[in-house]
């Protein structure tokens, strides 16, 4: 005899069908998504989510950041809900599934939820984290880090895009600040579904990955300055540099994390030089360095180190530095409990599954802090994110937010 929910699928085909729709708002220019966080098109898809929520009955609570709750009622009101969810925002290049399968995965297991009117015990919440990217503003998850207690929310707001907006003024703008204080939620659980963002599902042919841990991450804002000066008549050995500057560290920060790669990985993806002139010296330069690992004191001995190299390349080129930590959370190990949820799902579905260690930061690291959490992941062709043509199949969406009901549903409880 099945057990009570043993043959739970969700409606893969109303699922792809969200997810295309989704991706009609802010459209990149290559057939991905730039759908960044507070801009118009992040409130239209908000709206958008808002009216889905709505037609499957769940009530829409938004928090002080603007993350979204949409809560479906359980037979004990009093029992904590379990939570599931993601972000709708996209990076500027973004594709089309990175947050967004986690969050209509969600919204998904609702609506299966009601064509077959089942009741669970606890009820469940569809969460939508306000800028978990960090690329309009400043770190990533930044609205899981106000509510897991990380981040203060004045410092949230204070936040200043590169056209010297801050999150807060825009938040108001956009008309997406809501009253709940953050973090006055509490959790039974969270689960998060999400595309791999690298190549060893694929590569594996495996549909799930169960994951075990979340590397940890570093992001170093540097500053170089040196001095504006004419590319043509000011002489070689009299000029300071900050573009040549920039580039050296650039180098190194590939250098090092090739000394501790595959346990690492190191990169510098935001580069700003000023004046940005074709005849003149960059005399400043703004660049943020990306180091992650899922060890913690390698981490630490790459921070070192390149703090190091900087002072070096500095004292070389007769340039100044700067360099502020704007984004840090140490490697994440998940709750085995729901981890456990994860992997007996995907076992009792027929999915083939292997442990693995999320490559990308995601809000479930933060909200790791707060509440029992895990994530569910499937692959994605190539491994390609944080790219336009980010792409997955169906049946990998598909298999994916199965795992994640049976999950969701486990830990909820399925009452008659
Ligand atoms: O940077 C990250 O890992 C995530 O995509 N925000
Ligand atoms: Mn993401
Ligand atoms: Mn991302």
């Amino acid at each position: 005899m099945a057990a009570p929910g043993e043959n739970l699928r969700i409606n893969a085909d109303r699922l792809w069908d969200s997810l295309m729709e989704m991706a009609q708002i802010g459209p990149g220019v290559a057939g991905g998504n730039n759908r960044q966080t507070l801009t118009d098109v992040d409130s239209e898809g908000r709206h958008l989510f808002k009216r889905w929520c709505e037609e499957a009955g769940l009530a829409m609570g938004v928090d002080q950041m603007g993350t979204m709750f949409a809560r479906r009622e359980g037979s004990d009101p009093e029992a904590l809900p379990v939570y599931v969810g993601s972000h709708l925002d996209t990076q500027p290049t973004g594709g089309k599934y990175d947050g967004v399968l986690g969050v209509l995965g969600g919204l998904e297991i609702i609506r299966s939820l009601n064509d077959l009117d089942i009741k669970t015990k606890h009820p469940i919440v569809v969460t939508n984290w306000t800028n978990e990217e960090g690329t309009r503003f400043a770190p990533a998850m930044l609205a899981s880090g106000v509510f897991a207690g990380v981040h203060e929310q004045e410092w949230a707001y204070q936040r200043k895009d590169a056209a010297g907006k801050t999150f807060g003024e825009e938040l108001e703008r956009i008309g997406w600040k809501g009253e709940e204080q953050v973090g006055s939620r509490k959790m039974h659980a969270f689960f998060e579904l999400h595309i791999e963002q690298g190549p060893i599902l694929e590569d594996e042919c495996i549909d799930i990955g169960v994951v075990t841990h979340g590397q940890g991450l570093k992001w170093l804002e540097v500053t170089l300055t040196g001095k504006e000066s004419h590319t043509g008549s000011t002489p070689m050995p009299k000029r300071r540099n900050a573009g040549l500057g920039m580039a050296r560290v650039i180098e190194l920060v590939h250098e090092i994390a090739m000394d501790y790669q595959p346990e690492a990985v190191g990169a510098v993806g935001h580069m700003e030089a000023h004046p940005n002139s074709r005849n003149i010296i960059a005399g400043r330069t703004v660049f943020t360095v990306d180091i992650r690992s899922p060890n913690k004191a390698v981490l630490d001995e790459m921070d070192e180190r390149i703090r190091a190299g900087i002072e070096t390349v500095c004292e070389a080129l007769d340039i100044s530095f700067g360099i502020e930590l704007v984004g840090h959370f140490d490697p994440v190990t998940f709750d085995e409990g729901c981890v456990r949820a994860v992997r007996e799902a995907a076992e009792r579905l027929g999915y083939s599954h292997r442990d693995i260690v999320s490559g990308a930061g995601h809000d479930a690291c933060w909200i790791n802090r707060v509440a029992p959490t895990a994530m569910v992941m499937c692959p994605c062709i190539d491994g390609l994110s944080h790219n336009e043509a980010e792409e997955i199949f169906k049946d990998w969406a598909a298999a994916g937010a199965d795992v994640l009901f049976h999950a969701v549903v486990e830990t909820a409880g399925i009452v008659d």
